[in-house]
Parts: C-alpha cells; sequence; structure tokens
C-alpha cells in the first residue's frame, strides 16, 4: 500500500513539474515556493548579480549573506560557506567565487545533501574548457546531438536563449572556457564579420564566468590576409597575429586564447615551412602575451617517425620540452592514439616537465556508441587520473557533447557526462558514484525513487562505461571501428589507398599464433616511453594489467593468462560476453525505474538500450567471429550463441557520416 502511494505522488510530482523534456538539465527548474533573503554585496562584478539572482529565484533555506573577502585566501574562483540554523554565509574573494558557491547550494539543496559545517572549495585547474568541434556551416565534426547551438547567420543581433542556459550549465558546474569553433578550424572565424558575433557571445557568457578562445587555422594570415606565407619565424607573419590579437582584445577584452591543431589530419602547421611546433606555438603565444591570452598548442600529431603510431607524439613533442613560451600550454588526449574505449594514458604526461600540460578528454562519444549507448565517463576519467597525478598538469579540455537537440546532448544519460566533465575538472578526486548519485537526484529526481531502483540506476551508470569496452574492445584491443563515422564493429575493414594506421588491422594484428599489438622491448618498444617502474610492469605479458594487455603484447590464443586462470581467447570471449549481458541487466534496471518517472522519458532511453543491446550482441559476434578465423578454438559454452553470420555482419554499410548517429531505425533495418 505504502509503495502504491509512493507511485502515485511520484507521478504526480513528475507531472506537476511538466512533462520531461530534457531541456532544463540538471539545472534547478521550478522557482522556489518561499523565496528565502538573500543579501548580496554592492558589487559591478556581473558575477555577484548572477550569484544573487539564481539564489532569490531558486534557494529555498535560510537566508544567506554573500560576502567578498579579497584577502580570505580563496582566489578568484575559491568560496567558503559557513552553514548554521538561522543563516549561511558563503564567501568568496570575488564575484565568480560567490557564483560557484550560489550553484553549490543549489546542487546541494536538490540533491539532499546540504552542508551541515564549514565547507570551503577551490578547483584544482585555473582553466576547465570545453571544446567544440563545430564548424561555421552548423555541422558539428563528432556531434551527436543534432547541429550547432551557434546560430552564426543571426549572430550577432539574435540572441538565442540557449546561449544563456548554456552559460548557466557550464558555470553551475564550474567550467570557465569554450572553445567556440571546431580544431579543424575555418579562417573566416578570424575575420572581423565573425569577430563581433563572437563578441557578443563572449558577452553573454562573461557574467557567468565564461571566457571565450577561438580555434585557430595556423595558415589564416594566407587565407584570410592574403599573404604568400605562414612561416612562424617571417616577421610580417608574426605581424599579421599581432594585429589580429590586438583587434580581438579591442572587442573582447578577456578573451582567452587559441586552440591549435597543427600539422595534424591535413591541418597547415609550422613543419610546413620547416619550423617546429615550438616556433609556431611561440609565434602565437607572443601575440597574445601582452593581453594575457594563452596558446593550447595540440600534442595530437602523428606523421610516421615512427612504425608505431602509439609512439609519434611522444617522439614529436619530447625534444620540444622546455622550449616552448611560458603561455602555451601543451593539449594532449589522454591515451596515445585517439579517444579509443580504453587506453593507457599517453606517456607524454610528465616527460615534458619544463613544459606546461593539459588533458584532453572527449566528452562526445565518437567511439562509444555515439548517441545511442549509455557510456558515463567520470570513472575512465577517474582511471586516467589514477595514473597520471591531478597535480602534474595545468588545465583540462573536454571536447563537447553539445548540439540543438532539445535535450541538448542526444541520449539523455549523454547529459551525465558534460556534468561529470565539469565536476572533476573541478575536483577530480570527486568519487565517479557522487557524481552520477548528484546528476541522477537532480535530473530525474532519483532520490524519491525507492532505493533499490535508484541503486540500480546509479549501478547502470557506474557499470555503463567498463561494458561498452567490454563488448567492443577489451582486454587492451583498439581501433575496431567502421572507417569513417566509427560506429560499429569492422576488424576487417580495409580501404583501398587509406593509411594503413586508420585500419583496425594495424592494431589488432590478429594472426594464426595470437592477437594483439606487441609494444614491448622485442616489438615496437612503446613501454620504454613509460616511467621505469611502469614501462618494466607492462613489459611483462603475466604482469601487463589484463585491460591493456593486447596493447601492449601479441598474445598466443591459448596462452592461460594469470589473470583469469583461463586461454587468452576464452578470457576475450567472455569479456564479450560480459559486455552484452550488463546492457541486458541495464534494461533491467531501467524498467525498474519506469513507474517513477515520466513515461516520454523511460520510452526514450528504452528504444536507445534496445539498440544499445542490439548493438553489444553485433559487436561481440562480428569480434569473435572475426578472430575465430584466426585462434580456430570453439566459443566457450557458456557464452551466447551468434546471432549472424561474419558474412552478413560484413555486407554491412552504414551510410552515415561523421556528423550523425545512426538512427535505431537504420540500425533495424541493416542487422
Ligand atoms: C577534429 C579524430 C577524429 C577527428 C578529429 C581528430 C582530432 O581523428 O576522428 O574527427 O578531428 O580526432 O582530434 O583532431
Amino acid at each position: 500500500m505504502i509503495r502504491y502511494i509512493y507511485v502515485i505522488v511520484s507521478v504526480c510530482v513528475a507531472l506537476c513539474a511538466g512533462a520531461y523534456d530534457g531541456a532544463g538539465l540538471w539545472l534547478p527548474g521550478a522557482p522556489a515556493a518561499f523565496s528565502a533573503q538573500i543579501d548580496g554585496p554592492k558589487s559591478k562584478d556581473a558575477s555577484v548579480g548572477v550569484a544573487c539572482d539564481e539564489l532569490r529565484r531558486y534557494w529555498s533555506g535560510v537566508p544567506v549573506k554573500l560576502v567578498i573577502k579579497r584577502d580570505a585566501g580563496l582566489g578568484d574562483e575559491g568560496f567558503r560557506i559557513e552553514p548554521s540554523d538561522r543563516r549561511i554565509v558563503l564567501t568568496a574573494g570575488g564575484g565568480r567565487g560567490l557564483l560557484y558557491g550560489a550553484y553549490y547550494l543549489l546542487r546541494k539543496q536538490k540533491a539532499g545533501t546540504l552542508p551541515d559545517s564549514t565547507v570551503t572549495e577551490h578547483p584544482r585547474y585555473r582553466m576547465r574548457v570545453l571544446n567544440h568541434w563545430d564548424n561555421l556551416d552548423g555541422t558539428v565534426e563528432r556531434g551527436y546531438a543534432g547541429k550547432s547551438i551557434w546560430n552564426w547567420d543571426e549572430l550577432p543581433d539574435v540572441e538565442s536563449p540557449r546561449y544563456r542556459e548554456y552559460a548557466r550549465a557550464n558555470a553551475s558546474v564550474g567550467i570557465n572556457g569554450t572553445v567556440l569553433n571546431n580544431v579543424n578550424a575555418s579562417s573566416k572565424i578570424l575575420s572581423d564579420d565573425y569577430l563581433v558575433k563572437v563578441a557578443r557571445l563572449a558577452d553573454i557568457f562573461r557574467p557567468y564566468g565564461i571566457k571565450v578562445y577561438l580555434s585557430a587555422n595556423f595558415a589564416a594570415p594566407m587565407q584570410l590576409g592574403g599573404m604568400a606565407t605562414a612561416d612562424p619565424l617571417n616577421p610580417d607573419v608574426a605581424e599579421w597575429w599581432k594585429k589580429k590579437a590586438a583587434d580581438i582584445y579591442r572587442l573582447i577584452p578577456d578573451f582567452g586564447g587559441f586552440l591549435v591543431k597543427a600539422n595534424s589530419e591535413g591541418q597547415p602547421g609550422p613543419c610546413d615551412f620547416g619550423r617546429t611546433h615550438a616556433d609556431g606555438a611561440n609565434m602565437l603565444a607572443s601575440a597574445l602575451a601582452p593581453h594575457g591570452g594563452v596558446v593550447m598548442w595540440r600534442a595530437f600529431v602523428y606523421s610516421p617517425s615512427d612504425p608505431d603510431r602509439a609512439k609519434q607524439a611522444y617522439a614529436e613533442f619530447k625534444p620540444l620540452d622546455g622550449k616552448f613560451a611560458p603561455n602555451v600550454i601543451v593539449q594532449i588526449k589522454n591515451g596515445p592514439v585517439d579517444f579509443q574505449p580504453r587506453e593507457p594514458y599517453s606517456p607524454l604526461f610528465g616527460a615534458m616537465p619544463s613544459s606546461r600540460q593539459m588533458v584532453e578528454f572527449q566528452v562526445t562519444q565518437e567511439y562509444l556508441g555515439h548517441s545511442n549507448h549509455i557510456a558515463f565517463l567520470a570513472p575512465m576519467w577517474k582511471e586516467f587520473f589514477s595514473y597520471v597525478k591531478p597535480g602534474s598538469i595545468d588545465a583540462v579540455a573536454g571536447v563537447a557533447n553539445i548540439g540543438d537537440s532539445s535535450n541538448w546532448t542526444g541520449h539523455p544519460f549523454a547529459q551525465a557526462n558534460w556534468y561529470a566533465f565539469g565536476r572533476l575538472a573541478w575536483d577530480p578526486d570527486e568519487e565517479s558514484s557522487v557524481i552520477a548519485g548528484e546528476w541522477l537526484d537532480m535530473t530525474l529526481n532519483a532520490a524519491s525513487m525507492p532505493a533499490e531502483v535508484r541503486t540500480g540506476l546509479m549501478d547502470m551508470m557506474l557499470d555503463s562505461h567498463e561494458a561498452v569496452v567490454d563488448y567492443m574492445m577489451p582486454m587492451g584491443l583498439h581501433h575496431l571501428f567502421a572507417f569513417g563515422h566509427h560506429y560499429g564493429p569492422e576488424p576487417w575493414c580495409e580501404v583501398a589507398g587509406a593509411r594503413p594506421d586508420w585500419l583496425p588491422k594495424y592494431y589488432h594484428k590478429a594472426d594464426s599464433l595470437g592477437l594483439g599489438f606487441d609494444r614491448t622491448l622485442g616489438g615496437s618498444r612503446a613501454v620504454e616511453q613509460y616511467v621505469d617502474s611502469l614501462s618494466a610492469m607492462l613489459n611483462d605479458v603475466d604482469s601487463c594489467p589484463e585491460k591493456f594487455l593486447l596493447w601492449f603484447h601479441h598474445v598466443p590464443w591459448d596462452k592461460v593468462l594469470p589473470s583469469s586462470d583461463d586461454t587468452m581467447w576464452n578470457t576475450l570471449c567472455h569479456h564479450y560476453e560480459g559486455g552484452f549481458k550488463a546492457v541486458k541487466t541495464f534494461q533491467r534496471q531501467w524498467d525498474a525505474a519506469a513507474p517513477y518517472m515520466d513515461g516520454a522519458l523511460y520510452a526514450d532511453v528504452r528504444r536507445r538500450l534496445m539498440a544499445q543491446a542490439r548493438d553489444a550482441r553485433w559487436w561481440k559476434d562480428a569480434c569473435l567471429l572475426y578472430f575465430q578465423q584466426y585462434s580456430k578454438m570453439l566459443l566457450p559454452a557458456d557464452v551466447t550463441a551468434p546471432e549472424h553470420t561474419l558474412e552478413s555482419m560484413m555486407d554491412i554499410n552504414l551510410d552515415i557520416t561523421n556528423y550523425e548517429s545512426p538512427s535505431v531505425e537504420l540500425l533495424d533495418a541493416v542487422r
């Protein structure tokens, strides 16, 4: 009976709150029924105004007094909260600290976890930046949530309400910077016409503590300025960038700086003129330095300096250590290849002690089932921080998963990755379970669900990344994806004329002897790029962690692994099976929550989970049947029999671009 009443009440709450469309994200939605007294300092700082307004609108507890104290040791962004029965004092060194303190209070209020003793918070990193791979024509490279949210044609005159909501969402999780355009950059973004549009966005974002950055095309002096060269050591080129920087800062006095993809995947760069990455980065850095801007120079390069792609960024960048200007930060992807479902950390971290470094995570799910699969990424990012000590890097970037779809991210649970990125960029020590729980409580009102239902949803989130790894690429396998769009399995893929290191066989190296890429001292020697103790551990097939085994070793099919006490083949089969079974469990966990949520949301996620379960089986069948041709071993009896033949799966050709996620209907039709 109690349960029955509970269901009715929950449904009423959901209905009163209006149908869920995801547009409100995790943010406070309905204004507080009883507004509390909020006393703020007199200040011209717009962030103070936002902090007070947010609390006046949504805070329903005891009065809050906001205080600015420059000498409180809280820096620009930290804050202190002193709660008592009568009132809460929120102290910060400036407006942005108050802003983050206000959102902290609203978050804890919504999640029902307000502190009862003093809390002091500082962000671990000064720069916590989203990277949008948004093109000026409105498409989003590797974006699976519709088109770009920036409407360049309408800017600067028309201000979409989404811009402010975007800023608010970012501020609420501590994100303080945004790179608006794709790293495969059009020079047009630096034209006068576009800079006024960028300035309009910067004005909207400023009160929310968000700085605007731009991806710069290294050849802009040629493409935009009509010059004959973009050689960084040419004085006219340097002068062109100085003038461009001055023009930008006239319009946007707090402009953050440039992000540059140079000499990578066809992008121009200093190496085109016989110069180094440091020459290129430093020339831009000197144009920005007088204004306080930075250059985020990407280390995602893989010109074939070594036959193993995983070694190339290290080979090219390590010798440049100490040669970068102080306002250059080398931006490195978390792993040495390219955002695979699991990678060991990039050995460049820690290998350039005299250079500033930042990590680039991918929030958008290019290699993780696009917007059809649940993959909560906090555990993956925490794994990175377990190897690369948070203090050894300067800043954090995340490739955004945001588009103009009504719920912002396509998959409703992909919002949780945007949320988690911000929370971990602020505090990499935060637990994944805390972040998942907060997001569930704030977004789905999970705190009001029966405990076992909420726990089921938590488990679904926390197990989801590992499940995807298991059914796609367990044990260190990588890059088994279909060519181009990167959705679905193609371990057999051959494309005439394509770079070998864009093709799966280059990575898995399946043959009659075994599976995996030999990166040991007897192979490509990539293990040498890691610090000594780790290098020895990774080099030994018996001590290499199972999760990285096939990344570093070519392992015989019938080798018995110490981790599983079973053959490599059987262990591999069990990982694929485990991933598939995990998604079946997610379906049950989601179904158990059905009575406690909006029907449209339930149906949307249910539909995507069905696609995910079918995809998991497709991955399992495709990879196991393909590798079985080489192992010539039977599938273990407890592995679900394949539903498809290898031939039928090799015929699948999804007709989608790098800007799309395949629809469930398309997947149903082809499989
Ligand atoms: C923006 C991968 C992606 C590309 C992306 C590139 C990068 O190769 O597939 O779409 O380009 O990484 O990070 O620059």
